[in-house]
């Protein structure tokens, strides 16, 4: 997929633009609506949105061998740049590629025993004797294992989200609500509900953004009223469910979101980990373990913008097979969201390599 910004005086205009351009091809898909200024210091708004690589080599009449060509070009600088990453110098004398280069993915957070696993498959191959190429190979299978959950808006969307406290799950709430209720191209019918009654003004926080945005929002007390809410709110295209931050010690506080889950009734609900990627390995994997029997569908990502290294945060995805949903790099509502695609989360993989 290929990313093009479009600016106009508001995002309805700007998407018309995109669609000027590519609406004739099926796939485009907003990935992020903010405002800038322009040259004149005026306020405008700057979408991007994504088209396959096809339909933008067609836009630009660009040959695509030519294209080809320049890939192959970025591949081999990116390449040497790995090859830098375990030249001699980094390695133990006499120790065989594959150590080196194992070292190195462990070093930005990799799981060992992941590793061993994809090492195990090329150990015996020609692949094991170079250093490129066993990099190369192991970013294939990064990108091929790392997982995306693509926005699913045909039926109903019942979403809660879930996390530690203060990861960003309100924040990207208002953020989701405001992508649904005001910046799709058919915008959706929002409601927002608060199971988070535990901590003092969690409530009026979610309230703040409903009002702006004039959504319903409902707060449920009682576990034995959640199921007859979800029953109401029949009628809305998206629910968007903010809950309590819990610690991964607080057992009491995970239970009660345990009981609201079983009492869903008839509904579906996706439940969604909201985790920060400043967080460690260590921590992360406490919070799975006590988050993971409330059947954790996706993961969003925040905080992207406080950290480049996030090995270990995809390592773990990886590793746990959690797809990615979101991506929240900024505290803005609602301009700091974007939907996650493979290329994003590559992107920053590959950069962390970098650092
Ligand atoms: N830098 C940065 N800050 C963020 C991001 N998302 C949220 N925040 C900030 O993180 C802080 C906590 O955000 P909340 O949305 O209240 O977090 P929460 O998970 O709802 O917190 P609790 O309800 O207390 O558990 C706020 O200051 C947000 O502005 C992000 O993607 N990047
Ligand atoms: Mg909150």
């Amino acid at each position: 997929m290929v990313e093009e910004t479009f600016v106009a005086p508001n995002p309805r205009e700007a998407f018309e633009l995109a669609k000027e351009k590519y609406g004739h091809f099926s796939e485009l898909t907003l990935l992020k609506a903010i405002q800038i200024k322009n040259d004149e210091g005026k306020l405008v708004s700057q979408i991007t949105v994504s088209v396959s690589s096809s339909d933008f080599l067609d836009s630009i009449g660009y040959d695509e061998e030519e294209e080809l060509a320049k890939e192959i070009d970025v591949l081999k600088e990116q390449i040497n740049t790995m090859k830098q990453l375990v030249s001699p110098r980094d390695t133990v004398e006499g120790q065989p590629v594959i150590d080196a280069v194992k070292a190195v993915m462990l070093q930005r957070g990799l799981s060992e025993t992941w590793l061993d696993e994809v090492l195990e498959e090329v150990s015996q191959s020609a692949v094991a004797d170079d250093e490129q190429l066993l990099l190369s190979y192991i970013m294939d299978e990064v990108d091929e294992r790392l997982l995306v959950k693509p926005e699913v808006l045909s039926e109903q969307k019942i979403m809660m989200l879930i996390g530690s406290t203060g990861v960003g799950k309100t924040t990207t709430v208002a953020k989701l609500a405001a992508r649904y209720a005001l910046l799709l191209e058919k915008p959706l019918k929002v409601a927002l509900v608060n199971l988070d009654t535990f901590r003092v003004g969690a409530y009026e926080q979610l309230e703040h953004y409903a009002g702006q945005m004039q959504l319903a929002h409902i707060k449920v007390e009682r576990v034995e009223a959640f199921a007859e809410v979800l029953r109401e709110l029949k009628g809305y295209d998206v629910v968007l469910i903010d809950t309590a931050g819990i610690s991964p010690y607080d057992t009491g506080k995970l239970i009660k979101t345990i009981e609201f889950l079983k009492n869903t009734g008839e509904h579906k609900i996706e439940t969604s980990l909201v985790l920060s990627a400043t967080a460690k390995r260590e921590d992360i994997i406490d919070i799975y373990e006590h988050f993971s029997f409330l059947d954790i569908e996706s993961a969003i990502l925040t905080k992207f913008d406080e950290t480049k290294r996030v090995g270990e945060l995809f390592g773990f995805l990886i590793e746990k097979q959690i797809p990615v949903s979101y991506i929240s790099g900024g505290q803005h509502v609602p301009d700091d969201l974007t939907v996650a695609t493979k290329q994003r989360l590559m992107d920053r993989f590959v950069g962390d390599l970098y650092e």
